[in-house]
């Protein structure tokens, strides 16, 4: 069986790199990318030619159709079209940006962020390399793999590339959300990820984000009167410390609970709505049935 050979944590490779990589030759990837238009690689500043993880999953099935007996050409012709180009290029540029984000490398984060807006739309950017790369860098933070500097790098960096397309993401006419951080929360980067989403489907986003008390954010709700309030933590402990203040803010609005420290119980106790698991599909979701 062969796998995805190439390793998350690296970019594009040359040709003698990729070749090993794949466990083919150069002269046999040249061939197929020549006959069969198997590869697609991209072009260095200086004009050489850069194998993608995509590259390496079309080579895996070419050596897997080509194991079970079928001819060079009616592989390729397998192996082509069951590529997922736009897959294959989001995993790649979020091991890209891990492995900028491991050299303290800021053009080289803004860079990858740069291609992959201008190539994708904002959720999947947000949902399949800023997100799944954070999620890593926690891992691998976990592991003592990675340096809670190369952490707090990456988490600035990518805050403030996120507040960037939040600007004046409260005009419009569309429904107001208002997102807020648990007290003692500061993860805030998820929730400014949900009010991107959000804002693609034209509602009006009010941002406390991290660390707001609740009585301040009810003083927001009866000011602002938004559609909808959104309170997230990571920690099951703090939104404990707030059940009171949390069922009084849903008598004035209509809250959903976020985030990797919301239960089931829990919500069914305040008797309010979780939100969790995939943010990107919850925005929608919220969007869809208004
Ligand atoms: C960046 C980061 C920080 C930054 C936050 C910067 C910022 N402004 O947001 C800083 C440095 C402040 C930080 C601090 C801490 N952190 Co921290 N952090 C992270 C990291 C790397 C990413 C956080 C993030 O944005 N996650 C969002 C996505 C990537 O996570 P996700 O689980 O895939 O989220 C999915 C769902 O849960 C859901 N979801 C998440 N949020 C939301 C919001 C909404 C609205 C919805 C609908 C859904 C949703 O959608 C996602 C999938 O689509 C995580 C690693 C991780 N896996 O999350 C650790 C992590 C959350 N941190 C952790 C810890 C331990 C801490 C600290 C306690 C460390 C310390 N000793 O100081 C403090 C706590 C600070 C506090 N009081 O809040 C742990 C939490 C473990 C736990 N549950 O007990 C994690 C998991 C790291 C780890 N692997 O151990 N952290």
């Amino acid at each position: 069986m062969y796998s995805l050979t190439m390793s998350t944590d690296s970019g594009p490779l040359r040709i003698g790199e990729f070749a090993r990589r794949v466990g083919v030759n150069a002269e046999l990837l040249r061939a197929w990318e020549r006959r069969y238009g198997l590869l697609t690689p991209i072009r260095s500043p200086g004009g050489f030619r850069l194998y993608t993880a995509e590259d390496a999953e079309r080579v895996a099935g070419m050596r897997r159709s080509l194991d079970a007996g079928l001819s060079a050409a009616e592989a390729a012709r397998v192996a082509l079209e069951d590529s997922r180009p736009t897959d294959g290029l989001l995993d790649d540029a979020a091991a890209r940006l891990l492995a900028r984000i491991r050299d303290y490398d800021e053009a080289g984060v803004q860079g990858v962020l740069d291609e992959s807006f201008a190539a994708f739309g904002v959720e999947a950017v947000l949902g399949q390399v800023i997100l799944p790369a954070l999620a890593r860098v926690g891992d691998d933070w976990a592991q003592g793999t990675l340096d809670i500097s190369q952490e707090h790098f990456a988490s600035n960096l990518i805050r403030g590339r996120l507040l960037a397309l939040a600007r004046l993401w409260g005009r419009g006419g569309g429904p107001l959300a208002l997102l807020a951080c648990a007290p003692g929360e500061q993860h805030d980067i998820s929730l400014l990820a949900f009010g991107l989403v959000l804002r693609s489907h034209g509602w009006r986003i009010l941002f406390l984000g991290a660390d707001t008390p609740i009585a301040t954010l009810m003083e927001a709700v009866k000011t602002t009167e938004p559609a909808l309030a959104v309170v997230t933590s990571f920690d099951p402990a703090l939104l404990e410390a707030e059940a009171d203040a949390l069922r009084r803010l849903a008598r004035l609005v209509r809250l959903v609970l976020s985030g990797p420290g919301v239960s089931d119980p829990f919500c069914a106790r305040l008797g309010v709505r979780r939100l969790d698991g995939n943010l990107v599909a919850a925005a929608n979701e919220i969007a869809a049935v208004g």
